[in-house]
């Protein structure tokens, strides 16, 4: 029976990058939901809080964290909604996955250090599954494919109204091509999401981004510090 700590890490999946971990220390926080929900924001206030306490900790982001997954997310991003059809997207999106994985967040992890994520794999659940309608069980097997059996620590699933999300989305920036898409496949990719934190709920916990960012840092720190045992608070 393997340890809490070990069962997250396939046996040899990285063992060509030399970054194959049996025994890793860092936490693998991840912090999901959709446009607009307030992760960028919520990650910032996490990795503060967690430096606060002495605690070394990675942010990073996905499409993106590793130079090759910043590359291919140029290309996610970028161009016409229908740029690519949901498969190339998906594969696409896997591939920075690996290489985000084996080359920095690995690594990261076997150090020591926590990583925060803003998106992982429950975004291709939710996005290109829920939303775009690749079948469930084949993006099963292809993540297995591309991440074993790793999975983070503790995600945080940001919940709020698809309008609202969009609305502070457009406030901020201009809408990429995810943006764009219509409002079926946003409500699609919500109820998705609220789907896969029900179905996960030892790793997952759904926290309602309604409020101000404060208070929802107060949700989240609440959820490290039962989830994860770490002391955020209180001095
Ligand atoms: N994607 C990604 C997939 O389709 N599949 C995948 O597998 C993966 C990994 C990434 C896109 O890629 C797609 C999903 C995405 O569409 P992105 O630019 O990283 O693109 O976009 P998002 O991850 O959606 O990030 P956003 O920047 O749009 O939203 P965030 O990070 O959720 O929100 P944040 O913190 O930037 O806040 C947005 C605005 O709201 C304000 C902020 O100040 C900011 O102006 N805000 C709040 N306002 C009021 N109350 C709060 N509590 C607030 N929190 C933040």
């Amino acid at each position: 029976m393997p340890s809490a700590a070990s069962r997250h890490w396939p046996a040899t999946s990285f063992g060509a990058t030399g970054a194959d971990v049996t025994e890793p220390r860092g936490r693998f926080v991840t912090i999901e939901g959709g446009e607009g929900a307030g992760k960028t924001t919520q990650a910032r206030l996490l990795v503060s809080a967690l430096e606060r306490c002495g605690i070394p900790v990675r942010a990073t982001r996905e499409p993106g964290g590793s130079p090759g997954g910043e590359a291919i997310r140029r290309l996610l991003l970028e161009g016409e909604g229908g740029r690519w059809d949901a498969v190339c997207e998906t594969l696409l999106l896997l591939a920075a996955r690996r290489d985000h994985l084996t080359r920095l967040i690995a690594p990261a992890l076997a150090q020591g250090v926590w990583v925060v994520s803003d998106r992982f794999s429950d975004s291709t659940l939710a996005y290109q599954g829920y939303g775009r309608g690749v079948r469930l069980d084949r993006l099963a097997a292809l993540q297995r494919f591309v991440v074993g059996d790793f999975t983070p620590d503790l995600t945080l699933v940001l919940d709020l109204p698809v309008e609202a999300g969009l609305a502070r989305a457009a406030a901020r920036s201009a809408a990429d091509r995810f943006e764009r898409l219509d409002r079926d496949f946003h409500e699609r990719m919500r109820q998705g999401f609220r789907k896969i934190a029900a179905d996960n709920a030892g790793r997952c916990v759904l926290i309602d981004a309604c409020d101000d960012p404060q208070a929802v840092h107060g949700a989240v720190v609440a959820a490290i510090e039962e989830r994860l045992g770490a002391k955020l608070t209180g001095g």
